[in-house]
């Protein structure tokens, strides 16, 4: 699939130093230490409905981490797929009577633009389901083969499970403890109730098709595929195992982030799928977490309607930290505007005072897990300077210029 076209990013001058980033498995703080070409996997949208504030914040998250590893020096290459087979597809357009594989491309569209809008950099590898199903055939006939997978005793319905105890180290993604594991599941998709598995939290691979419902045809019966083999293989296959960074939103930590990994460990008898799982905070609105479910949206698509500036949605985004469950209000983006407004104000006067020292310590705090509130309080304190007429350096506005372009992502010009 395609995916959409790069803003362009400046070339900082100066080095940076190491990304560090919180690792959910490991519960601290470690550096990511990539290869000449870093890794990276994100999981990517539903597309039933357009793309709201709380996803917005995710893969502007990600793209900072994208922009520090390439600010390194790094080549990154990025994987991020897109859950275009799945039951919300086939609801949404049943009751909006339009066929479903239009509205996942249509929805797709709009992500398309809200991302380039926010200038987010696109993956390399832009991958739908769809796409991936022969992938996924090959994994599931792989797993039954080794004993990893089975397939339920129903005639009608002979759907493929994943044995939750396939891999020994079931459970490090998340640290959750079995309790904690039979909430989410059944809240995120899962399917304890099941007649025929032979444990609650085994993870459905393959759907057997149903009456009304797209499938393909396998090896071992006519089905569509599970959600987390999905994100399994797409990795998998175009990252392979011990990739650098796996990511998504905290709600994605389980199930969905620990079968994809023990997916991908029961498939190689390698460990560990990701050497970093990065999870962002629940973005939520009027006190609760933005989600299409609920309806309480704010759609990127409507901001941009009403000549909000992407730039200010990104400062908006990046005013709280990347892990803080945070809502999105009416003073949060009116200070990201008044902010966007004060920094293109300061990059436009003559001179400023030297910003070498602003850009090192913008970069410190951005490699210190993207903590963004301090960066663009170095970048305030610049920008008040500048505007005042403190400083005689010419050049000083064009680098903080390019700095919060290349790091940022927001354009001053
Ligand atoms: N297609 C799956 C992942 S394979 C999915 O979760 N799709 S989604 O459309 O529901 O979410 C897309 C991304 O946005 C995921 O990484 C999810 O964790 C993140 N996300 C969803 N809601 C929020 C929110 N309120 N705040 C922050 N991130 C969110
Ligand atoms: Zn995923």
């Amino acid at each position: 699939m395609h995916s959409w076209s790069s803003p362009p990013v400046p070339v900082l001058p100066g080095d940076s130093p190491a990304l560090r980033l919180f690792d959910t498995s490991d519960a601290a703080l470690k550096p990511v230490a990539p290869g000449p070409v870093a890794t990276m996997y994100v999981c990517g949208i539903t597309p039933y409905d357009a793309t709201h504030l709380g996803h917005a914040a995710t893969y502007v998250a990600f793209d900072l981490v994208n922009r520090v590893l390439r600010d390194q020096g790094h080549d990154v290459h990025y994987v991020q797929n897109i859950t275009d087979v799945d039951d919300p597809l086939f609801e949404r357009a049943e009751r909006d009577g339009v066929d479903w594989r239009e509205l996942g491309s249509r929805e797709i569209d709009l992500f398309r633009e809200d991302m380039a809008a926010l200038r987010v950099l696109p993956p390399r590898d832009y991958i739908g389901a769809i796409e991936s199903v022969g992938e996924v055939i090959a994994a599931t006939e792989s797993l039954l083969a080794s004993g990893a997978a089975y397939i339920v005793d129903d005639a009608d319905y002979p759907d493929v499970y994943y044995r939750i105890g396939a891999t020994e180290t079931f459970g490090y993604e998340s640290g959750y403890d079995r309790a904690t594991m039979e909430r989410f599941f059944a809240e995120r998709g899962g399917d304890p109730d099941r007649p025929g598995k032979r444990e609650p939290l085994d993870a459905l691979l393959w759907r057997a098709a149903r009456p009304g419902e797209p499938s393909w045809e396998a090896p071992f019966g006519a089905g569509r595929p599970g959600w987390h083999i999905e994100c399994s293989v797409i990795a998998l296959n175009r990252l392979g195992m011990a990739f650098d960074i796996q990511g998504g939103g905290s709600d994605l930590i389980f199930p969905h982030h620990e079968f994809s990994a023990a997916h991908a460990e029961a498939l190689t008898g390698e460990r560990r799928f990701a050497r970093h799982y990065v999870h962002t905070g629940m973005i939520g609105l009027d006190g609760e977490k933005m989600s299409k479910s609920l309806g309480n949206l704010v759609l990127v698509s409507r901001l941009r309607a009403d000549g909000v500036d992407p730039g200010a949605i990104r400062l908006g985004l990046y005013s709280g930290h990347y892990r803080s469950d945070r809502m999105w209000t009416a003073p949060v983006l009116a200070t990201a505007e008044h902010r966007l407004a004060t920094w293109r104000r300061a990059v436009a006067a003559p001179a400023g005072p030297d910003a070498t020292g602003v850009v090192e310590r913008v970069r410190a705090h951005l490699a210190n897990d993207l903590d963004t509130p301090r960066a663009l309080a170095a970048l305030d304190a610049w920008a008040a300077d500048a505007i005042i007429g403190i400083g005689s350096s010419t050049e000083a506005p064009g680098l903080i210029a390019t700095a919060v372009d290349a790091l940022l992502g927001v354009d001053l010009g």
